[in-house]
């Protein structure tokens, strides 16, 4: 295990964005977990399970919209209590043991998905391929330079994302990468669509009905890649899947704060004298801000999920995941 990083440090760096994509939370949320379990004082398994669950609750709180957090730190939990319901006499720090090493080896799986994943879109993606792209998601950056060092010779769009431009990360990471890219306001996407053969983004969360919930704007590029005819794919793991919106939960959009949108400040007022820049403006009174994190794509315009076990169509995807969580809880 690298350095401990405390729980309140791990959650404030994800509510700040600093730690942003479904997969890096999962990964930080799960590190914070298994460093609250070497770090409690806990003398008894139950104030363990106190100290965990609090941890847990601290970190899910921090992204409402983020099931594969949730997904990974239920199973790291429920893998706890077996173990230690299993060995009864087992002591504190064996039960702490046995979280980190579980807590190991969902990171190593988690890798393992991405790079399935990335082998399984990478084909997917025709030669010469014009690909439009929304957000910064790793998984799909993974797919895209495996596609680029098979020599698909792929040029791609990334999409800039208002509020934050997460589709700027994306575009350095590609060019890093080697890949030919141009970046694209948001409200550019149809005037490029005709020239693409696929879109892609990522996920961050999927419902029983097979529904994409991820970046704004994703589901606007959908509806556009429809209209054209243009493939829609997206890459995700299917620990992204939601089993609680089989039980109807509707999946929570997150609303993030106004000033992701007007920043006071950012904006400049034309001086009197006419045309000038002239200071800060703040957000005129009566004009609300409308700041959702994510949207909903439903799953008749998404052609499939490129998962780590391979093509999976949108209505396939619920059994598919489920099918894969009890696999695992069996094998444990
Ligand atoms: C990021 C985003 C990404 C998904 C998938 O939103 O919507 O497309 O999280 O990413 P934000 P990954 O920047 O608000 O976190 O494939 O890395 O899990």
């Amino acid at each position: 295990m690298g350095s401990l990083r405390r729980v309140d440090e791990v959650a404030a760096d994800i509510r700040s964005l600093k730690i942003q994509g479904a997969r890096r939370i999962a990964r930080a949320a799960l590190e914070a977990l298994a460093s609250a379990a070497t770090l409690s004082k806990a003398k008894h398994p139950s104030d363990l399970y106190n100290d965990l669950l609090k941890a847990a609750h601290a970190l899910e709180a921090t992204r409402p919209t983020e099931p594969m957090m949730r997904n990974a730190l239920e199973d790291c939990l429920r893998h706890t209590l077996i173990y230690a319901r299993t060995h009864p006499s087992g002591e504190v720090g064996e039960i702490v043991r046995a979280l980190v090493e579980h807590q190991r080896e969902l990171l190593e799986d988690m890798q393992a998905a991405g790079a399935k994943i990335a082998k399984f879109g990478a084909a997917e993606i025709p030669p010469g391929a014009h690909v439009m792209v929304h957000c910064h998601s790793s998984t799909l950056m993974a797919t895209l330079i495996e596609a680029h060092k098979m020599g698909k010779g792929l040029e791609v769009t990334c999409l800039e994302t208002r509020p934050l431009f997460q589709g700027r990360l994306s575009a350095r990471e590609l060019a890093a990468a080697g890949l030919p890219v141009r970046l694209a306001v948001d409200s550019a996407a149809g005037s490029l669509m005709d020239k693409m053969d696929v879109v892609m983004v990522g996920a961050d969360a999927i419902t029983a009905e097979g529904d994409l919930v991820n970046k704004i704007g994703t589901h606007t590029l959908a509806q556009l890649a429809f209209a054209h005819s243009v493939k829609f794919l997206c890459t995700a793991e299917l620990f992204k899947y939601d089993p609680l919106t089989r039980w109807g939960r509707a999946e929570p959009i997150e609303q993030r704060d106004i000033s992701e949108v007007w920043e006071d400040g950012r904006y400049a007022r034309e001086s009197a004298a006419g045309g000038g820049m002239d200071g800060p403006v703040l957000l005129p009174k009566g004009v609300q801000v409308h700041n959702p994190a994510f949207d909903r794509t439903p799953a008749r315009l998404i052609f499939a999920y490129v998962t780590e076990e391979g093509l999976v169509p949108p209505r396939e995807l619920a059994h598919v995941a489920e099918r894969r969580i009890k696999k695992a809880m069996k094998t444990r």
